[in-house]
Parts: C-alpha cells; sequence; structure tokens
C-alpha cells in the first residue's frame, strides 16, 4: 500500500503553490533542481570510503574520469542543475571567487539568484562524520531580463526568499525554510525521493546544549568566555545540566540544536576577529532557518540578517540558536563590555 498522507518535497512544494494564484512555481523549480543536485552528491558522499580504497594513485577512475575532490564535485552538481535549470539567474559559491552570471535567453528571464556552500564541513569526509550543504535564495534587484549584477549578490540576509540545508548523515535530509515555515524532507533511498519527514520545525525557546570550539577559549573575548563559564557552572533553564556538543561541521551541529534546542557559537577570536563563517554562504542561510523557527542569531552586536554585506566571501562571528539562551548569551556580552 502506498502512503499517500507521505508528502514528496515536489508534492509539497507545489501544494504550497497551488496557495498563491499568481505563483509562477519558479521557486519550486529551483528547489526541485537543489533537491536533484542533492540527490548526487549524496551518493558520492557515501561512496567516499570507498573512492579512497578504491582510487587510483594518480587518482582517475575506471571510466578514465579524474576522481575530483568531493567539494569540487558538489561544487558543480549544484552550478549545473541550477545553470540548466529555468529558474536561477546566477550564482555565488564558497568555491567560486566571484558570481557568475547565466546569460542566455531562459536565464536572464529569471527572478532568483542562489548562493551555497556545496560542501561545508568537507575536513570530516576522511572520517566519516556528517557533511552537508547550504543554500539560500535571492529575489534579484537587476531587471529580469538583463545580466546579473553585484548589488543583487551583495543583499542583506533579511532579504532572502528561501534559505536551506542538506545533511548527508545517517539519513539524508533536506530542511528548508521560506516566510511561511521550516520544513524537513529525509531522503527515501527506496524511491529516490526527499519525503517531508519533519514539517513546521520549531526551535524550542531553550534548550541544554551549547556548541563551540573549546580549543579557542582564550582567544574568545571576556564575554564570550563568561557566557561559557556560565553554561559548565549553571543549571540550563529545565534545571538540568549544559551539555557541549560540537562536531565541527556545523550543518549537523545547527541541525541538532534547531531540533533539541541549544545554542551555536563560531566567535571572532584574536587571531580572526571577523570569525571564520562566512556571511553569504553559511551564516545568512542559517540565521533565517533559525528566526523563521521561533529563534535568533546574531554577531555579537546585530542581527546577522541585517548586516549589509560589503564583499561576496565576508566573514562575520556568529551567534545562532533557542531565543532564551540568545537572551543570556547577550546579558553576559553586554556586561562585559570594556568601558
Ligand atoms: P569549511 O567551510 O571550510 O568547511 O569550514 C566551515 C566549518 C563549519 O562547518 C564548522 O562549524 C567550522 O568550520 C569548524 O571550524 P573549527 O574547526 O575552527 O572549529
Ligand atoms: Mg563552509
Amino acid at each position: 500500500m502506498i502512503n499517500r498522507d507521505v508528502k514528496t518535497l515536489d508534492e509539497f512544494t507545489i501544494q504550497q503553490l497551488r496557495q498563491f494564484p499568481n505563483a509562477t512555481g519558479e521557486l519550486s523549480s529551483l528547489l526541485r533542481d537543489i533537491g536533484l543536485a542533492a540527490k548526487r552528491v549524496n551518493v558520492e558522499v557515501n561512496k567516499a570510503g570507498l573512492v579512497d580504497i578504491l582510487g587510483d594513485a594518480d587518482l582517475v577512475n575506471v571510466q578514465g574520469e579524474d576522481v575530483k575532490k568531493l567539494d569540487v564535485y558538489a561544487n558543480q552538481q549544484f552550478a549545473g542543475v541550477l545553470r540548466h535549470g529555468i529558474s536561477c539567474a546566477g550564482i555565488g559559491s564558497e568555491e567560486i571567487e566571484d558570481y557568475i552570471g547565466f546569460d542566455d535567453h531562459v536565464s536572464r528571464q529569471s527572478k532568483y539568484i542562489v548562493m551555497f556552500d556545496p560542501l561545508d564541513g568537507s575536513r570530516n569526509i576522511d572520517v566519516n562524520v556528517s557533511i552537508g550543504t547550504i543554500f539560500t535564495v535571492y529575489r534579484r534587484l537587476s531587471p529580469i531580463g538583463s545580466p546579473v549584477s553585484r548589488e543583487d549578490f551583495l543583499q542583506p540576509g533579511v532579504r532572502q526568499v528561501a534559505a536551506g540545508y542538506i545533511v548527508y548523515g545517517s539519513s539524508t535530509m533536506m530542511v528548508y525554510a521560506t516566510h511561511r515555515g521550516v520544513n524537513g524532507f529525509t531522503l527515501d533511498s527506496s524511491i529516490g525521493e526527499f519525503t517531508l519527514s519533519h514539517p513546521d520545525m520549531q526551535c524550542p525557546a531553550f534548550g541544554r546544549i551549547y556548541s563551540v570550539n573549546h580549543g579557542n577559549y582564550f582567544r574568545y573575548a571576556p564575554g564570550v568566555q563568561a557566557y561559557i563559564n556560565r553554561c559548565q557552572r549553571k543549571e540550563a533553564a529545565d534545571g538540568g545540566p549544559y551539555t557541549q556538543r560540537y562536531i565541527g561541521s556545523m550543518v549537523s551541529d545547527l541541525h541538532r540544536n534547531l531540533i533539541k534546542g541549544g545554542i551555536f557559537m563560531y566567535p571572532g577570536t584574536t587571531d580572526m576577529p571577523g570569525g571564520k563563517l562566512r556571511l553569504m554562504y553559511e551564516c545568512n542561510p542559517f540565521a533565517f532557518i533559525m528566526e523563521v523557527a521561533g529563534g535568533e542569531a546574531t554577531d555579537g552586536q546585530q542581527r546577522i540578517l541585517e548586516i549589509q554585506p560589503q564583499h561576496l566571501h565576508q566573514r562575520t562571528p556568529l551567534f545562532v540558536g533557542s531565543r532564551g539562551m540568545m537572551a543570556e548569551l547577550a546579558a553576559c556580552l553586554s556586561q562585559t563590555l570594556p568601558s
């Protein structure tokens, strides 16, 4: 028996579309393209160990093709589906220095641009730890019919139309947010489709998890240290102890914290005051997803989504998570501001 209550990603996006009589379906088709690239990357991620065993020393596979590093492969897949689809006028990628405009007749008529980190946490591939893809969608500012321009890509995060991620984990999931909500889809490998498994995801207002690279503790500002000390000494809102969890793969860390409640921090350090994570490809999409799910995201001073980007690969400190924990963090940061 087929369970007709289970919706595929396509069925879900089309159902959403039907509620808007004037919708063109471009966003649905964009999400379908992204889902397709994700399925292809998933196949390769699952073979990553085998490639290490079977790959030739000169890195040529049995078909005579070069064996590509997975992050290069993932970048090609996402760039490829968006270029060949009908809904994307241009892309920015963590793996590509500048933005790319798709200057063909169909793409020039598209109203969206997409930015993505094709394989985040890729240093974890060798050790079989979950990795992910992060993406964000903006409506272009340049006129439809013309080539895209730099200002299309340098929009603050509040202007995101949709954002999401794929986590290649014990199961593979795609989660995406629009202003209407956050929904999660698990890849059902028996039919090769993402199916709705986590409808209307909400981030609990409090959690017990704090995620930070403790190895950098002595390089953090006093306010951040004060908050970490607080997590170690005080009880969480439900009376239990805080617990520290840090995979080093932000998609997995944030996916867990979104579901269970928690806070994720990548603060500036004495050697990297601007932090490590990229505003456009990593911080804005997660800030959008978390805010739609009821959480918050700041750089320690201002809302991530309100930062006016100056360049594509800009970095920013990031604090993101459950609303109640973000308030506790803000109190620690303000109490220890240099006078
Ligand atoms: P990447 O874009 O080079 O993969 O780096 C991003 C990753 C995040 O997924 C993760 O949260 C962070 O880097 C971990 O960095 P660190 O090892 O400095 O804690
Ligand atoms: Mg990254």
